[in-house]
């Protein structure tokens, strides 16, 4: 049987062969700096509207999906002409895929940047050259918000606060509301609003809670490779841990893996209580199986509403500062099997 690791290993490393085929549909994609091939044969036709997309990286299932629905919205046939640059989850290369983007005179600039802080500069630069900013998936801080047209993402910290209230919810029902709860989170890369909204939305809830007690908080990065080292670590040093909290899916993936080789329960019968974000399809499984006892929803399909915003500013219409997408929660008690039937991620 396949590990957990092994398993998602292998499916990341067919999402990406399948993600790298897509790529190469998309015109202009490189990831090296160099113009390959196709760019010099393939040029937007003079009525295209052309997109410059700075994505994060593929560290996640989440991801992968976010990336496939950019490939799926924005096509040659609706008129698109995308230029997709991987940052490879470092903001160096997210801010030279901006410049090269500033340099080709792209229409719309569209930036999921990895961390919040040191965009100030290049965003000036492309507001210099005349090109709308639209900021997806996480945010960005700067001095100066007229530097980017909006932000279309997720409500990260309503998220946290919704883990918050699961929690409070369930303990009560559990006859634990005063019981003392020993708590580990698993964050995501540090800086990012994915890691800063559900970090700071729980710990608002947590404050209501005086028996609830963090034991650490430890960034896996959002992969399931160095969630499941932090996870043995977080093992080896406390030996009462009630509840996990794994701000994404991987790194859920790797903590149960850990937790399972430790020989410890997960689940509502004296188990370790995990709670999760993102709820792609792997994690609703274990929801099913009440491995995750709870899963805050993250929509990775927000290329819809990215293209209404473009299409709106096209007809020279105003658009909202900031656009989130719909989002929900899904626990161990509701009938996942059904909802999955009709679910695309
Ligand atoms: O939760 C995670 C991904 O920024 C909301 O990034 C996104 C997060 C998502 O790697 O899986």
């Amino acid at each position: 049987m396949l590990t957990w690791v092994r398993k998602n290993l292998f499916l990341s490393a067919f999402l990406f062969s399948f993600l790298l085929l897509l790529a190469g549909c998309a015109h202009g994609t490189e990831s090296d700096g160099a113009l390959p091939q196709e760019e010099s044969e393939s040029q937007p036709d003079e009525d295209d509207i052309v997109i410059g997309i700075s994505q994060v990286g593929s560290e996640s299932d989440w991801r992968m999906m976010n990336t496939k629905a950019y490939m799926d919205t924005f096509t040659e046939e609706k008129g698109y002409y995308l230029i997709f640059e991987d940052g490879q989850q470092k903001q160096e290369n997210q801010v030279k895929a901006l410049r090269k983007f500033i340099l080709k005179g792209v229409d719309y600039i569209v930036l999921a940047p990895i961390v919040e802080t040191g965009w100030d500069a290049v965003l000036k630069e492309a507001q210099d050259a005349g090109i709308p900013v639209i900021i997806v998936d996480r945010d960005v801080s700067v001095e100066d918000e007229s530097l980017y047209i909006c932000r279309v993402g997720s409500d990260l910290m309503q998220e946290g606060r919704n883990a918050g209230e699961w929690l409070a919810d369930y303990l009560e029902s559990r006859g634990r509301r005063n019981e003392k709860i020993n708590i580990v989170t698993l964050q995501g890369t540090p800086g990012s609003t994915a890691q800063i909204g559900r970090t700071s939305g729980f710990a608002e809830v947590m404050k209501k809670h005086a028996n609830w007690n963090m034991l650490e908080y430890q960034s896996g990065d959002f992969t399931q490779a160095k969630a499941y080292e932090v996870m043995e670590y977080f093992l080896e040093t406390y030996d009462d841990i009630d509840v996990v909290i794994c701000e994404n899916d991987n790194m859920a993936f790797g903590a149960i893996e850990a937790i399972k080789e430790a020989g410890l329960k997960l689940g509502k019968n004296g188990g370790i209580i995990m709670l999760s974000f993102d709820a792609v399809r792997d994690a609703l499984l274990l929801v099913q199986k009440g491995e995750i006892m709870a899963d805050f929803e993250c929509n990775p399909i927000i290329a819809p509403l990215i293209e209404e915003t473009i299409q709106k500013l096209e007809r020279g219409e105003a658009v909202e500062k900031v656009q989130y997408v719909d989002e929900t929660y899904f626990d161990y008690k509701m009938d996942i099997g059904t909802l999955l039937l009709d679910r695309e991620y």
